[in-house]
């Protein structure tokens, strides 16, 4: 960086568009009351190392709304790592809530060089002045800014490029720029570069688009609303967001240079996006801001999930279909259900039953007359039997009721939430309840108790956490004059500033260590997956499976999540794509929506259109609401057979999905991404929404509409070949749109050059398809090598790849030289591999042009092994050739020429 100070661009616009944009919010006269405040400079001092700064500030003058100012507070800036900067504002004089790192904890890894001990100032001490003070370090792209004008203000920009990320410079005659911290309300603000930022994240929304579009609030507050609403705050919280630039004019930025930002805070919060400005409105907690450096889409999410955790590992099997619905009668109807699959030939992997398996809806009951012991655990045999599982549905809410004995072992423990003093009475399904206080370590005993005694005498395989945000069908009346219950900022809850205790447990509600429901809820999720994930791993000692409707920050490290109650329409079958890509982000990679659709009748058309799709999500389950038409694959004969079909390749990329859940857990990287995550130097890649990737090369492009038989996909560079029929090509060049036929049995999958997919065979369950011979899709690229990997383990221990070594990893590679292409394998640990016997029996290779084909003899590897042409791409430009068969440990290093 220069020894100019970064100057945030101003333009009329910006003023112009803020205007308006401020008037059209019903909060927005208070917030133009606001100008003029803010708060400066008091002292600023440097820590040791130089790699933090502590800024006390002292409030201008308090403001008339949303209650009284903090009047000191105390800034601390820190580089946490060489791609993390911290910045934390709060309260210098008074504690404040915060989210305890027994909860949450921040998981760092001390990298980053320690200075010298002499070391009393920031390095590049010229950078500090009367106007500014800054934190930076050679080995961090990231720098913090102090503007010490009136009011102050903060920049965060890049070293590399001078690029602005986050500019919270007040502007004193510009209403809600700059900092407002009161006991209730937090306000602050970020100007963006409007032409060359794009915005993803900020969940959990049902959105038409995948990147953000401009002037939309986005309001955090765990609800239970449906996800077919567009727009409004549902079920999780992810105050995170990614910012993708374009270059700038000066050409000094690389296209799709990436950061991220999270706002540690679980207070509700609404945030204005203008698409000139953010604007954070919490109502509570303190400001902790963490920007991840990037600079790729990639690292951006490691980054982050290595602060949050990393995602859970999930188990092979739950990378198989599964089948659930609410309604299901009894125990011989799910048994049909069972019996329906098996019958078409389509592969079931996961039997679910919703709450109609409980006794009047007590969780750990069972129906005595629709579901009775005896017959579910029938049930559960047979499918453990045939290799299948089983997964029942918890809610949280306990009913009152003193002869059910879950009940008074609560009351003995005093787990509940209290009110008054007293246990909190909601009404949920089985009437009145009260809810575990999972904040309190205690109740993580009693639910594992409760799940122990349950399990022993029902073999479950994993567990479905619904209505956790926490759901309630009643809203009781707030304590009158609590500004917990009714505080002065009405964030923007359903849409409509609905009360925040609206159908939830109310803010005045107290946990363990008298922690208010006003700053936990968001937490409850989080909480009770994390529960349940020690319950299950402890009782079972393999590895967990967790469904959880409700997320915060750092759920994907206890479970699964599914996209909540969308409904059986076309356009909740588009909008599936950003909401699932959206948690790829979240560090939630294991997610999917209800294929076919929840709510309302589904149709023949529509459900074959949905498999094709969810067949591809990471988390694949059908499920649909009491009331509605059946919609098992089955049912229609057209759905069976595209179901098949679909489900076939899944299963046959069944190691492939296993092994970028491996790159998800030890890196954090999502398995469904966005197209600029493999092409973020490809800006027409940013706006698409309804096409995505499975790890880095393979592209699904849907049809979402009825009636149409073709799709407009966008391809980015390169030569892309159908994972249905590999004679059939894309070559895009530099990128291009390309209209593809999808007839109504097809959906376009392709996989692009330069991958090596590991591909078992297919079969009706995941135990039997991981007993088939591996093969090798080797797709060669026209400018390099190829490459591709495959993780292996038993699929369900603990840990994945953990330092018990019972696993293997295989990497392959492939180039294609004058007269020779060469395949061959590099393997860690193949010890595992090798006792699994496991080996490859054929190598497929597309993308050689017809060229080289003609020069290409046959195989060589230790015995000569012969090859047969399989055909031309449809463009006569690319020949497929597969290997005769083979029988190559894949424990074992090879090499093919
Ligand atoms: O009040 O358990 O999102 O998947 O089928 C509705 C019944 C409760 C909501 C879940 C849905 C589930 C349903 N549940």
């Amino acid at each position: 960086m220069g020894r100019k100070r970064p100057q945030p661009p101003l333009h009329f616009h910006h003023l112009l568009l803020a205007f308006l944009f401020c008037c059209s919010f019903s909060n927005a006269k208070n917030e133009e009351d606001l100008v003029g405040y803010g708060y400066r400079v008091r002292s600023v001092s440097f820590d040791p190392s130089g790699n933090s700064l502590t800024a006390h500030l002292d409030l201008i003058k308090p403001s008339p709304v949303f209650g009284p100012d903090v009047r000191n507070l105390i800034l601390v800036a820190s580089l946490e790592t060489n791609d993390r900067l911290r910045i934390r504002i709060t309260d210098s004089e008074h504690q404040r809530w915060e989210i305890p790192r027994e909860i949450l904890p921040r998981y760092t890894q001390l990298h980053l060089r320690v200075l010298p001990q002499n070391h009393s100032i920031s390095p590049e001490d010229d950078h500090n002045s009367p106007e500014n003070n800054i934190v930076c370090d050679p080995k961090s792209d990231l720098v913090f800014t102090l503007r010490r004008t009136t009011p102050f203000g903060f920049i965060v920009s890049r070293r590399s490029t001078g690029d602005i990320l986050f500019d919270a410079s007040s502007d004193a005659s510009e209403a809600g720029t700059f900092l407002v911290f009161k006991d209730q309300y937090l306000q602050v603000s970020s100007a963006l570069p409007i032409l060359r930022s794009s915005l993803y994240g900020l969940g959990e929304h049902t959105k038409k688009t995948f990147k953000l579009a401009q002037n939309q609030t986005l309001t955090l507050w765990n609800t239970d609303i449906h996800s077919s609403n567009l727009d409004v705050n549902l079920y999780g919280s992810h105050p995170f967001y990614m910012d993708v630039r374009l270059t700038d004019n000066r050409g000094k930025v690389p296209m799709g240079t990436t950061h991220g930002v999270l706002l540690l805070n679980s207070n509700g919060m609404d945030i204005v996006y203008t698409g000139d400005r953010i604007t954070y409105k919490a109502i509570g907690g303190v400001l902790d801001f963490y920007f991840f450096s990037g600079p790729t889409p990639e690292m951006v999410v490691q980054q982050y999930t290595e602060l949050i955790g990393h995602p859970a590992p999930m188990p092979y099997w739950s990378f198989g279909f599964h089948q659930c619905r609410y309604g299901y009668t009894n125990v011989s109807d799910v048994e049909g259900v069972v019996a329906g699959y098996a019958k078409a030939g389509i592969p079931l992997e996961v039997m679910w039953t919703d709450i109609d398996y409980m006794d009047a809806y007590k969780d750990f009951t069972l129906d005595p007359i629709n579901f009775p012991l005896d017959k579910i655990k029938k049930l559960v045999d047979t499918l453990h039997q045939n290799g299948q599982k089983y997964v029942l549905i918890l809610d949280p809410g306990i009913s009152v009721n003193q002869t059910y004995r879950t009940y008074k072992r609560g009351m003995e423990a005093d787990i509940f939430i209290k009110r008054d003093g007293i246990p909190y009475l909601g009404s949920v399904w089985p009437g009145p309840v009260y809810f575990p206080d999972f904040v309190n370590p205690a109740t993580e005993i009693f639910w594992g108790g409760e799940i122990k005694i349950f399990r022993d005498s029902l073999p479950i395989d994993g567990l479905w956490l619904d209505m956790n945000e926490i759901s309630n069908f009643i809203t009781s009346p707030p304590t009158p004059l609590s500004t917990l219950d009714d505080p002065p900022y009405k964030i923007n809850n359903a849409g409509v500033r609905r009360p925040i205790n609206n159908r939830t447990v109310p803010a005045t509600s107290l946990h363990f260590g008298n922690i208010t429901e006003y700053n936990a809820h968001n937490l409850y999720g989080i909480l009770e997956s994390k529960a349940t994930n020690a319950a299950l791993t402890k009782l079972t000692g393999k590895r967990p499976f967790i469904l959880t409707r409700s997320t915060f920050v750092g759920s994907g490290k206890y479970a699964a999540h599914w996209t909540g109650d969308n409904a059986a329409t076309w356009d909740d079958l588009a909008y599936s794509i950003p909401a699932v890509l959206n948690f790829g982000l979240f560090g939630i990679p294991m997610v999917g929506a209800d294929i076919c659709g929840f709510s309302g009748d589904t149709n023949e058309e529509l459900c074959r259109r949905w498999i094709q799709l969810g067949a591809f999500y990471p988390f694949a389950r059908d499920h649909s609401a009491k009331f509605t038409i059946r919609q098992e694959l089955y049912v229609w004969d057209s759905v069976a057979a595209t179901a098949k079909k679909v489900l076939g390749l899944r299963y046959r990329l069944l190691p492939y999905f296993y092994t970028l859940m491996y790159e998800a857990h030890t890196k954090g990287v999502p398995i469904a991404r966005p197209l600029f995550f493999s092409f973020p130097q490809d800006p027409e890649t940013y706006g698409i929404n309804f096409q995505f990737l499975i790890g880095k090369g393979v592209m699904v492009s849907p049809v979402l509409k009825p009636g149409e038989v073709s799709v407009k996909a966008y391809f980015p560079s390169g030569n892309w070949f159908d994972l249905f029929n590999y004679s059939n090509a894309v070559s895009a060049g530099s990128g291009k749109y390309t209209t593809l036929d999808a007839p109504p049995d097809h959906i376009n999958v392709h996989v692009r050059e330069g991958n090596i997919l590991v591909m078992q065979g297919e079969a009706m369950t995941t135990k039997a398809a991981r007993k088939t011979p591996f093969q090798l899709l080797v797709v060669l690229s026209s400018s390099g090598i190829s490459t591709g990997e495959v993780f292996l383990d038993d699929g369900e221990e603990v840990e994945m790849g953990g330092g018990g070594k019972n696993w293997s990893l295989v990497k392959f590679y492939a180039w294609v030289e004058d007269k020779k292409a060469i395949v061959g394998s590099e393997v860690i640990n193949g010890g595992f591999a090798l006792s699994q016997q496991w080996i490859i029996d054929r190598v497929t290779l597309i993308g050689f042009t017809k060229a080289q084909a003609k020069r290409f003899k046959g195989f060589e590897v230790c015995t000569n092994v012969g090859t047969k042409t399989l055909g031309d791409s449809g463009n006569r430009k690319f020949v497929v050739m597969e290997t005769e068969k083979l029988s190559l440990p894949i424990g074992k290093e090879f090499q093919l020429k």
